[in-house]
């Protein structure tokens, strides 16, 4: 059976809408209006800037203008970001999209051959970066790696005197460094170029869908692994994005007044921007659908832990929470909370966990914690961008459910010959609704396996659906390894560990831990020369494995652990049986 949507869906999904349009051109008569209002909509947490809907957008026009004038960047050309959170983050997404170039989140603690993977995968000819010590070694060295000529590096430099805005400012302001530009300094020869040019670069550089393009143009280029091997490109079309924005509306009945209460209030709420701008869970629900539900989000550039983040949701009145599970665990367990609970429970309002699943235990505790708290989860892919599922207007969350399908959202389940399933039974989920992707780039095998005839989109997940409609996430039928929300593959560290001299073969599964939701942890087959030595050696052996991905990789990929066997199990066609090995690590001491 094919399971569809409850709750009402949105009419018009416009296929000639870019996000940057979506952003700042287009008015439905669901959406409040915060146009001419005076109220924020970003908040920067460090500065505790507040730029209102027309100072962002005069912000973003400028930089585009520059973009495209300065560095080159135009229609169907490519842009990478290597960037920890931050507002000028996100006018850099819409500035990109207003001339119609796509852009590439990686992840900012990304080690610099990680990027080179994402900047030459995507193809990219421009990056933005961070401005700090890591983010430029690592970044002008991916850069030069892939090609992208220093002046066509961005650092993220956003001092003051932008914000400020005033014209006396240009000249004061660093505009190169280290060869590279500075983005405050692009946003002022945008300014000069505007002063110059007038009305007409504005018009001339800004690329206006034609009929039917949001679905073919590319936004983002956002990576996953799907359902096995290396990260790929997920190419996230415009129409994708701007239809889930409209689509989380309608299922969360936003109401269209400026301070309409709801589960949304329009103009007073503020939303939690701790998630990581660069994962789609952070890039779709604070990044855009909170800006289309008329509320400001204030930017967090880290998670600095867990009772900073509770000051800030304190000092600026967060009421709006968008939470991964190991932040659930914090709120629940961290003795820092206690003397905060009372205060905390006062302002918040609405509360969204998803990225991996949410053990009931936990559950059960949050809810506890929080006894009046609208909370429940939501379910999202990459590949699906984002939302998926989510718990309902109304509606207390029902244990261990990710939620009800959102507006224009159906699914079905399905066991391992194809065979549709009923309510209640165990199978593989398939999505399909205007939110699911085009496909990997330059992988048309990995598409054509993941991305079905008649819309429906593979998501790897084994599920059940209730009669009620409750989705319930119950294993993964995938090779993916979720750490703290992440993705990590276990083929890539496969293929990694394959170049340690004492490994002749491995295979990585996903450890259950409480903090980090799962951890990764290597089976490996020991090389010759390795096995004569590894009965005085062993723990050499393990450290000197466990410092070789440690040295080469991103923290949350790091392995927890290493177990030796003779042979990795494998099907007759060379596949790893990951389940078999999960098995054998429940056997090992602990
Ligand atoms: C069990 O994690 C994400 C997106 C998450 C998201 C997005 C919008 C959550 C809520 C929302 O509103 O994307 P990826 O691509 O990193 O990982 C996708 C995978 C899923 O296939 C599933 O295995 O992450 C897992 N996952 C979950 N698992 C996502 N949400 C859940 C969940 N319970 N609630």
């Amino acid at each position: 059976m094919i399971f569809t949507s409850a709750s009402e869906p949105v009419k018009e999904l416009p296929d000639d809408l870019d996000v940057y349009g979506c952003m700042y051109e287009y008015f439905p008569p669901s959406r409040p209006d915060l146009r001419n209002t005076g109220l924020p909509l970003l908040i920067d947490e460090e500065t505790a800037q507040e730029l209102t809907f027309e100072q962002s957008k005069e912000i973003t026009d400028l930089l585009s203008v520059a973009l495209s004038e300065v560095c080159g960047l135009g229609p169907d050309t490519r842009a990478s970001i290597y960037a920890t959170n931050s507002v000028y983050f996100l006018m850099t997404i819409w500035a990109t999209h207003r001339i119609g170039a796509t852009l590439s989140p990686a992840n900012p603690a990304f080690l610099a051959k990680e990027l080179t993977f994402q900047l030459e995968a995507s193809d990219s000819k421009l990056l933005f970066i961070s401005d700090d010590e890591v983010s430029r070694k690592n970044g002008f060295e991916a850069a030069k790696q892939a090609n992208i000529p220093k002046d066509r590096v961005i650092i993220i430099q956003e001092p003051m005197t932008v914000l400020k805005y005033s014209e006396s400012n240009y000249g004061r302001i660093q505009r190169k460094s280290q060869g590279a530009w500075t983005l405050a300094g692009l946003i002022e020869e945008g300014r000069a170029i505007v002063k110059a040019k007038g009305q007409a670069i504005l018009d001339s550089t800004r690329h206006k869908l034609k009929p039917g393009e949001g679905k073919t143009k590319i936004a983002f280029l956002s990576f996953s692994s799907g359902t096995t091997g290396l990260p790929k490109g997920v190419a996230i079309q415009h129409y994708a994005v701007t239809s889930n924005a409209l689509q989380t509306m309608a299922h969360n009945k936003v109401g269209n007044k400026i301070g309409a209460p709801g589960r949304f209030c329009p103009g007073k709420d503020v939303s939690l921007g701790i998630l990581p701008q660069s994962h789609i869970f952070g890039l779709s629900t604070c990044s855009h659908f909170v800006f289309f539900a008329g509320i400001a989000n204030l930017v967090m550039r880290k998670f600095r832990g867990i009772e900073a983040m509770i000051k800030t949701i304190l000092k600026y009145k967060i009421s709006v929470w968008w939470l991964v599970p190991p932040q659930v665990v914090l709120f629940c367990k961290d003795p820092s909370v206690e003397p905060y609970l009372d205060d905390l429970r006062r302002f918040s309002r609405f509360a969204m966990v998803g990225a991996a699943p949410l053990s009931d235990d936990l559950s059960r505790q949050f809810t506890k914690r929080f006894p009046d708290l609208d909370w429940g989860q939501g379910s999202g892919m990459t590949e699906t961008c984002s939302v998926t599922t989510m718990l309902p207007v109304g509606e207390r969350a029902v244990m261990g459910s990710a939620g009800r399908l959102i507006s224009n959202t159906e699914a079905k389940v399905v066991d391992s010959n194809g065979k549709e399933l009923g309510y209640d039974e165990l199978g593989e989920l398939w999505l399909r609704g205007p939110q699911i992707t085009l496909g990997y780039t330059n992988n048309e095998q990995a598409t054509k396996d993941t991305y079905l005839p008649g819309g429906w989109l593979r998501s790897g997940d084994e599920v059940k659906i209730s009669r009620e409609g409750d989705v319930f996430f119950i294993d993964r039928l995938k090779e993916l390894i979720k750490v703290k929300g992440f993705q990590v593959a276990p083929a890539e560290l496969e293929g990694f560990l394959l170049d340690h001299p004492d490994v002749s073969d491995c295979g990585v599964i996903g450890i259950q831990d409480e903090a980090a939701g799962e951890l990764p942890f290597a089976f490996v087959a020991l090389s010759q020369d390795a096995k004569k030595r590894v009965q005085e050696q062993e723990e050499a052996i393990k450290s000197s494995i466990l410092k070789f991905v440690a040295d080469n990789k991103v923290r949350y990929k790091h392995l927890c652990g290493v177990a030796f066997l003779d042979v990795v199990p494998k099907t007759a066609s060379g596949k790893i049986l990951r389940r078999e090995m999960r098995e054998m690590a429940k056997k090992l001491p602990a």
